[in-house]
């Protein structure tokens, strides 16, 4: 079927396909434009003046004149390609190219570029002309084609109503790169379509509730997506958004109901002397969540009872224990905290006394109350805290998604889009990046599989001969996760249901059995090392058994269902019901009782869940980059945008779309939409069709393959034939219309 098909140039002989770290393809000639690493590790461009025995003499910017050696230069793309919007167009694709590129682009608030199939998004950390219904307008007509979200987004209508098949749009990107603001701008030209109001207005109320109560301020960023930090804040960060807005924008009325205080009167909050954010007025944010929470029909009544919950959450916090005896057993002490709690969450002050300072066992077969220790009553006051607060998140996103679907219209066809908290890597990491990389390592997965493998997979069964392009695969990191008995997950499920496990006989566990792994390392003491598709990060394992175990007790749950206000209740008998599916570990101890999945299970049995869903749609990958770590305008730095490309795959990408052949069509379909254009037919089958269009067209053999069932054509081939396609039927209805004009 190979017919006409001339072997492949193999991917790095030809200049155009050679790879960016092979610089033996490049002859060094003069007035030759180049890229020449500093000491820095920045590249700057140079003009070559001059070059012998390996040796070049090169003018750079600043009129610099350096003697380098040849082989250390890149060649750098003629001027006429500066900032071409897809990177494919670039006739070298080296390094510092690609970051050129998207500097040039940058400089010219140019923020979107195409990497093949991917965009990428460099954030401006300020307000670029970009957006509005005059873009949204343009883009729907498609008389703008420059890469763009709504250029994404309209892509995923369109194959959503051509195909018949769910869509995603997966957004992925360090913390502070731009992921949320991305998906808003798409969930903003999806909602355009429908005409701007009604549902579509309601869908997009939801950002400003979701990010109050799920969002905060980070090192990273000041609108950080995150989850759990209720009891805990770092210097310089915040808790989420929704508490402060609520102590800063509560009527008076309200303030007395709930006992609300400032925000730095509580002692969750003032763990972190940051109580506000530059530029954000949170009493003013406090009344846009509130008119949001009417738009999508949240009623009063349950909004005064979120409230009432935030307050709980706040004083509980601030409830205080003493000891009573030398084994450290504690009593709580009877304050305003303890007593507004109660009334908050409308429970007898002596249970909820009770609750926080024992719990009840069974040991054989009696019931004993066993008083506990300070450190103990502390992890049970803040677990209460972090669950209250876990529940009213979910219980909201219910309220939020029964609302908005109530008496609505379903096509059953969807468009998903996904935001996560992107890959962290800091100098102390802990549990919850733990959990945060291996969800991007698993969505990294889906990444190369859908575009390196599904691609590779389809030459091969189409019969064609491409050389084989490796990529990064991941495979190894996601076992080190999800191996059982023996991978990190595994084992800290195990370490974290012994009695007398620790985070460093934890630690100890890992190195003891996960040393033959090529991607784990063990470190000195409570740390270890993963090797990530982004790069190494050091764990410490400090708290990663607490925060594992989620420590909320039965006693805890029996309280919050003893409530007489309905919020507890409900939360309760949702803890009760997930409590029926444990660990399967019940013999081991006799707390267990009361044992629910773990946080690192339950998880990872989301994310699965979350995997499975995206499998079954058609992925549109949207890469956020991050130009510089102070959240600055105007301000690129190369080595921190590069890391950021390597690690998430853009250049990979760009290149196994080039050097393959990213257009394909079947034989049928190709006979169908051309076969008209041939001047002499000479048989039906499709094959025999598509080959004399391809040779009436002269379409060069290189720039071609034909498969089994399909034909795969370079970059830009099939443009041509469209042209004289649509030039053809032009004329032909031209034609037509003259002669109904003449009838007329
Ligand atoms: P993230 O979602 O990727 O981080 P955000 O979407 O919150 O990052 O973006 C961080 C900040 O960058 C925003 O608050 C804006 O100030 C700015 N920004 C991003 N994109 C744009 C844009 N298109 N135009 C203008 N400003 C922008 V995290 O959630 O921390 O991983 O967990
Ligand atoms: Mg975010």
């Amino acid at each position: 079927a190979d017919s006409g098909a001339s072997p492949l140039p193999a991917p790095s002989s030809s200049p155009t396909d050679s790879r960016w770290s092979d610089t033996n393809t490049f002859a060094v000639k003069k007035k030759l434009l180049a890229w020449y690493q500093l000491s820095n590790g920045d590249w700057s461009l140079g003009k070559i003046l001059s070059s012998s025995g390996g040796e070049s003499l090169i003018s750079l910017l600043e009129d610099k004149v350096l003697r380098v050696n040849s082989e250390e230069l890149l060649p750098a793309n003629p001027d006429i390609l500066d900032g071409v919007d897809d990177l494919m167009q670039l006739s070298y694709l080296n390094e510092p190219s690609v970051l050129y590129n998207l500097q040039y682009r940058y400089s010219q608030d140019m923020i979107y570029t195409k990497a093949g199939p991917v965009l990428v998004a460099v954030n401006p950390f300020k307000h670029v002309l970009l957006y509005g219904n005059d873009f949204i307008e343009a883009y729907r007509r498609k008389s703008v084609d420059s890469p763009h979200v709504y250029a994404i987004a309209d892509t995923a209508m369109r194959e959503m109503i051509r195909d018949e098949v769910n869509q995603s749009i997966i957004i992925s990107g360090e913390s502070g790169a731009g992921k949320t603001e991305t998906a808003k701008i798409a969930m903003q030209y999806l909602a355009s379509l429908g005409g701007g109001s009604g549902i579509e207005y309601e869908i997009l109320q939801t950002n400003p509730i979701l990010e109050a109560f799920g969002n905060a301020k980070t090192a990273r960023n000041d609108n950080s997506s995150r989850f759990s930090r209720v009891v805990q804040c770092a210097e310089g960060e915040r808790s989420y958004h929704i508490f402060y807005q609520l102590c800063a924008g509560a009527s008076l009325a309200l303030r007395e109901k709930l006992n609300l205080r400032a925000a730095d009167e509580y002692k969750y909050l003032r763990q972190s002397s940051c109580f506000s954010i530059a530029g954000v007025n949170d009493a003013e944010r406090f009344h846009l969540v509130v008119e949001a929470m009417n738009v999508v029909h949240i009623s009063k009544e349950d909004q005064h009872n979120v409230f009432a919950m935030l307050a709980a959450v706040l004083w509980l916090g601030n409830i205080t224990f003493t000891v009573i005896d030398n084994e450290n057993h504690v009593e709580v002490v009877q304050d305003e905290g303890v007593n507004t709690v109660a009334k908050l969450i409308g429970c007898d002050v002596g249970q909820l006394k009770l609750a926080l300072s024992t719990r009840k066992m069974r040991v054989g077969n009696d019931n004993i109350v066993q008083k506990l220790t300070l450190s103990q009553a502390i992890d049970t006051r803040d677990a209460l805290a972090k669950s209250l607060y876990a529940s009213l998140f979910e219980w909201l996103v219910e309220q939020i998604n029964k609302s908005l679907e109530v008496g609505k219209r379903r096509t059953g066809r969807s468009i998903s889009i996904l935001d996560i908290y992107g890959f962290e890597s800091f100098d102390k990491n802990s549990f919850e990046q733990f959990c945060i990389n291996y969800a991007n390592e698993r969505l990294q997965q889906h990444f190369n599989r859908h575009l390196f493998k599904l691609e590779q997979e389809e030459y091969i069964q189409d019969g064609i001969d491409w050389a084989k392009v490796d990529f990064e695969d991941n495979q190894d990191c996601l076992n080190l996760f999800e191996k059982k008995p023996l991978g990190l997950l595994s084992l800290l499920d195990e370490e974290s249901t012994f009695p007398n496990g620790t985070d460093l006989t934890f630690a100890n566990k890992l190195k003891q059995h996960l040393n033959s792994n090529s991607c784990f390392r063990g470190e000195r003491g409570k740390s270890f090392g993963v090797n990530h598709y982004a790069g190494e990060v050091v764990y410490d394992t400090t708290g990663f058994l607490e925060k594992n175990r989620d420590l909320l007790h039965m006693d805890s749950i029996q309280l919050l269902a003893s409530c007489k206000c309905q919020l507890p209740q409900i939360f309760a008998s949702k803890m009760l019901s997930q409590s029926d599916k444990p660990l399967g570990l019940s013999h081991r101890s006799s707390v267990v009782d009361s044992q629910k999945l773990s946080v690192a299970t339950k998880f990872k049995g989301q994310l699965f869940q979350l995997m499975q869903r995206l499998e079954s749609t058609t992925p549109h990958f949207i890469r956020c980059i991050k130009p510089n770590n102070f959240q600055l305008p105007g301000t690129y730095e190369q080595q921190l945008v590069l890391q950021q490309l390597r690690c998430c795959g853009v250049l990979e990408v760009v290149r196994i779309s080039r050097s393959g052949f990213p257009t394909r069509m079947s034989h049928q379909k190709f006979a169908r939409r051309y076969g008209f254009l041939l001047e002499s037919v000479s048989s039906q089958d499709p094959l025999s069709v598509s080959v004399a269009i391809l040779h009436q067209f002269n379409i060069l053999p290189e720039m071609y393959q034909v498969g089994y069932t399909k034909l795969f054509f370079r970059t830009g081939q099939i443009g041509v034939l469209e042209d004289t396609r649509n030039r053809t039927l032009h004329g032909i209805l031209r034609v037509q219309s003259c002669f109904r004009g003449h009838r007329a």
